[in-house]
């Protein structure tokens, strides 16, 4: 190759001597041209070295923790729990400080993560039990059925709580791979409530139980779930993936390994924190190394507010109202944070509503891939997500609880609470070291409040605005007619039937 290209250069020089200067140029020109495409095809593999060409198509790594709070996180404002790993993804990404998951508990909030509907739409109205013959109907779309119609491979690792049935779990819901436990840690014979007793908490592969869950297990969790994305990310790197690390912690009862023992000043509840922290860390890292991560989009969230019946075992909302299991922004604030470099701006705070539910339909943009053939309820939120429309895609969102009770209506400024009972500890502290104290069930009349001024939903604007109380309360009576609700007593038109086991 080298003695053709001398050679090309020595018939060049002769020839200059006789062109005209313009021809030189042109000659030049090739010359240059051609030297470029022979040491270009002298490089093996140049273009599998740079990763961005690999693939065009983007991975979704999706890091979902379990009842962690608004105020959890250094990134979020938390003084007492050093996240630093979870930081640097903040800055390398945006933070949204108004990003609500679709119901403030576990099962509804998870249905409507992976179905793009509000949890109610596809049957999901409360908790799955142990004991439940129910499921999300493997006929609904989840966000793993779409991608893999455009040839992507998914796994699912650790809680999954969307039923525990063969059929329920997530390899008949899309994924390709399953590992972890079918619904939250604290179901199992060591649960300190009276009013439950339950069987021994599996562990399962794919559809198959392969163990039982002891404390051993619970303080290991975290390190081995990590282990198993980072096992398959490195397995799937070369062909587009979606990945969801679903944390059980820091769901009570909390578990830590040695290594992340005493670490925080928040107590137990600080330690597992941490080692959230240093299991997103070494996730990065994966995908650093692999050189993937400039085509890889990395969520971390909550699944909804924390269990603040827990006291130091639950998380901190961060100063907003009340938690898990209301429609208050304590229950269904969560911190978003998403780094997908190029596409989503770094070091940007963004503090547009979105909501759990337009994840799909963003991910299927992104992906280009179909939409369900079912009726959803998110929307493409890229724009919101970009900052380069500060706009809600949605004229409103909508927030049930307690077995479809509509309890709330929010747009980007307002949102009209509905008269309702809801679970409280009503000013009392919370257990300690793992106790729980009981809540206690108390009401809310109609109140109006201005998030945007307010976002600790304490002055009561009803009598201030009643045509923005008018105006919502017509949203209220439209989502009632297709969704829905237990308050009013009026069934929805469009709720599709849950997933039942034979
Ligand atoms: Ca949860």
């Amino acid at each position: 190759m080298s003695l053709s290209v001398f050679s090309y250069l020595c018939y060049i020089t002769m020839e200059l001597h006789k062109k005209s200067i313009l021809d030189s140029v042109l000659i030049l020109n090739y010359t240059f041209l051609c030297l470029c495409i022979l040491l270009g095809s002298c490089t093996p593999n140049k273009t599998e070295a740079t990763s961005p060409t690999k693939q065009e198509l983007p991975n979704f790594l999706l890091i979902l923790t379990d009842d962690q709070g608004y105020g959890d996180l250094s990134a979020f404002g938390a003084k007492d729990i050093a996240t630093p790993n979870i930081d640097l993804l903040g800055k390398e990404g945006t933070k949204y400080t108004r990003f609500y998951v679709p119901q403030s508990q576990c099962t509804p909030s998870r249905a409507g993560i992976l179905t793009g509907c509000y949890p109610n739409r596809v049957g999901v109205d409360w908790v799955f039990l142990p004991h439940s013959k129910t499921g999300l109907n493997p006929e609904e779309e989840t966000i793993a059925d779409l991608l893999q119609t455009v040839g992507y491979t998914s796994a699912y690792y650790g809680k999954w709580h969307l039923g525990h049935h063969p059929a329920f779990l997530p390899t008949n819901q899309g994924f390709d791979e399953y590992f972890g436990i079918p619904y939250s840690n604290d179901m199992w014979p060591l649960n300190p409530r009276k009013d439950y007793t339950f069987p021994p908490l599996p562990l399962i592969k794919n559809t198959t139980t392969i163990d039982t869950v002891d404390e051993v297990l619970q303080k290991n969790m975290t390190r081995l779930l990590t282990e198993k994305t980072i096992a398959f990310i490195k397995q799937h790197q070369e062909k587009p993936f979606f990945a969801v690390l679903s944390h059980p912690m820091p769901h009570v009862p909390l578990y830590v390994s040695d290594e992340f023992k005493g670490k925080s000043k928040r107590g137990l509840y600080g330690d597992v924190m941490m080692e959230l922290d240093w299991s997103t860390g070494e996730i990065m890292k994966t995908l650093k190394d692999l050189h993937i991560d400039q085509h890889t989009m990395v969520l971390f969230m909550s699944d909804n507010g924390p269990w603040i019946a827990y006291g130091d075992h639950g998380g901190s909302t961060g100063g907003l109202k009340e938690g898990k299991e209301t429609s208050f922004e304590g229950g269904i604030r969560s911190p978003l944070i998403i780094r997908y470099p190029n596409k989503i701006p770094a070091g940007k705070t963004i503090d547009t509503p979105i909501n759990g539910i337009d994840l799909l339909p963003t991910f299927a943009h992104l992906a280009d891939a179909p939409l369900p053939s079912k009726k959803i309820d998110g929307k493409n939120v890229l724009a919101q997500l970009q900052g380069t429309s500060e706009l809600m895609a949605h004229e409103a969102y909508y927030f049930y609880m307690n077995k479809n009770q509509l309890e709330a209506v929010m747009t980007q400024e307002w949102k009209l609470v509905l008269p309702h009972s809801f679970n409280s500890l009503n000013g009392r502290p919370g257990g300690q070291d793992g106790a729980l104290v009981p809540y206690e069930e108390i009401g809310t009349d109609l109140a109006l409040y201005n998030l945007i001024n307010d976002p600790f939903e304490t002055k009561n604007r009803i009598a201030n605005h009643p045509e923005v109380v008018q105006q919502l309360q017509a949203k209220a009576d439209s989502i009632r007619i297709i969704l829905g609700d237990k308050i009013t007593g009026i069934q929805g038109t469009e709720v599709r039937p849950l997933g039942q086991y034979n």
